[in-house]
């Protein structure tokens, strides 16, 4: 029988790797191995297609790229120069923006290069004009002090991290709680929901510079048309971090208040979660940030990546497919029938919930921590992580929470009635397990006690439920 081109592509790359290290060629076959079997509900990852993996193996690797289209800073960038510009012109088109920048290496990347436009853009300093206009030698070592002054006192006001934000958007141990003066947005305690007259009352006191949207761990929609106002009523910059949404921004699930690019000055994404594409990111924006944004390497980021730019060409090609759209949609009906099957089974969820590809479930009720919880669950074959709710009382590393989300199983096809079997499952993990003790006997908030009996019938019944939806089902290794 003759192999089709993806087992053919996918065992010859092995045999050739095999040959150096063969060990390296174990852990990959073993990594899909693993991933074909587990019942992955981690909301931030997906499977990226093959022709996406492919794009990524090859010499486009091994050329420097610094600068942007047509303005290197090395020669023979021409092949460079055709995969950006291909990466670039699918994703304006894709989310109808003015501009696209595809050099970032993950979101956070992208957000810092997002934060470095809008500070060289806004900060009104002389000596951060000259330094832009090449005038960079006539700074005096007092317009250096005085610049770092002026960058040092900018504000950024974004969504706190219990509350569903991201690191980046000003959580004190990141850099960008560091680079600006920061305060944050929380939900309603009572409903776990943004209250924009919140935002805005914060928003009015504070003045920050940038409001950012976005969030890794909020189960709802953001109306970015209301945020828009809230930035322009006190001249911030509005920017918006939608890497865990861009699927559904690019299906057009999210369209009008809730498309965060027309309403947006600024936007960033990472284009491997729910847009199923290689690991990376992208920054969209209007033509009065572009330039800004195209310095982006090398005064904020290292190097480009050229094949993984070809590899967001592929994807962003992929999701400009009408049946993209289609699966865009089944997130979210997906998560939407998770969420029922958890809530009709007991299971507390943050907002009650969820409008988008994530659900965040409460485990205090079932009397765990989020670590005890994620571990129970990746003993039974259920991958997801542990996640702060609002106001956690476990803090960020135990937690209270497990987020969950369906890109990835939607992409291999499981339904809403398999959510229902997933709630299912996940709920009898949750209720058989039970916190552990340490040494000592005082209470733990990582160990737990879960029968062994249990697990390997919970991973028995995944692996069933997974056995009819193969992954990467036109590729086999042997
Ligand atoms: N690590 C990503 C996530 O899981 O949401 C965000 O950086």
């Amino acid at each position: 029988m003759s192999l089709n081109a993806e087992s053919t592509a996918f065992r010859s790359a092995l045999e050739v790797i095999r040959a150096v290290e063969p060990r390296v060629a174990d852990a990959i076959g073993a990594e899909l191995a693993d991933q074909r079997e587990s019942l992955k509900l981690i909301a931030s990852e997906n499977y990226a297609s093959p022709a996406t993996l492919l794009t990524m193996g090859n010499w486009f690797s091994d050329k420097y790229a610094e600068g942007t289209v047509g303005r290197r800073f090395y020669a023979g960038c021409q092949n460079v120069d055709t995969v950006e510009a291909l990466a670039a012109e699918h994703a304006k088109e894709l989310f109808g923006a003015a501009h696209a920048y595809v050099q970032p290496h993950s979101g956070i990347d992208a957000n810092l290069v997002a934060f470095w436009a809008i500070l060289a853009d806004r900060v009104e300093s002389p000596a951060l004009k000259k330094a832009q206009v090449r005038q960079v030698n006539d700074l005096t070592e007092a317009d250096w002090f005085a610049l770092r002054r002026e960058l040092g006192n900018q504000r950024m006001l974004g969504m706190s991290l219990d509350a569903g934000g991201h690191l980046t958007h000003g959580f004190r141990p990141n850099i960008s709680g560091k680079m600006f003066d920061q305060r944050s947005y929380g939900t309603d305690p009572a409903t776990g929901l943004i209250d924009y007259d919140r935002v805005a009352e914060a928003a009015r006191e504070f003045k920050p510079l940038i409001l950012v949207a976005g969030y890794s761990a909020y189960p709802r929609k953001v109306n970015f048309r209301i945020m828009r106002e809230i930035a322009d009523s006190v001249g911030a910059t509005f920017m918006v971090d939608m890497a865990h949404f861009a699927g559904l921004v690019a299906g057009k699930v999210f369209t009008g208040d809730f498309d965060p690019v027309p309403h947006a000055h600024i936007v960033t994404t990472t284009t491997h979660k729910s847009l199923r594409g290689p690991r990376g990111g992208m920054v969209l924006c209007g033509p009065e940030l572009a330039d800004q944004v195209d310095r982006g390497c090398p005064m904020v980021l290292g190097g480009p990546l050229p094949h993984v730019m070809a590899a967001k060409a592929v994807a962003l090609a992929e999701a400009r497919r009408p049946d993209f759209a289609d699966y865009a949609q089944r997130i979210v009906d997906n998560a939407q029938a998770l969420a029922e099957g958890l809530l009709r089974r007991g299971t507390t969820l943050v907002t009650g919930g969820t409008d988008n590809h994530l659900v965040l479930l409460d485990v205090s009720g079932y009397g765990l921590t989020g670590r005890q919880a994620e571990q129970a669950l990746l003993d039974s074959g259920i991958v997801t992580n542990r996640n702060a709710v609002p106001q956690d009382r476990n803090g960020a590393w135990y937690t209270s929470g497990i987020r969950i989300g369906t890109p990835a199983l939607t992409s291999r096809g499981l339904g809403t009635a398999e959510m229902d079997v997933t709630a299912e499952l996940i709920h009898t993990v949750l209720s058989q397990t039970t916190p552990g003790a340490n040494a000592d006997g005082t209470p733990s908030k990582a160990k737990y006690v879960l029968d062994p009996a249990v697990a390997d019938k919970i991973s028995k019944q995944a692996t069933d439920l997974l056995a009819g939806f193969p992954l990467y089902p036109t590729i086999t290794l042997s």
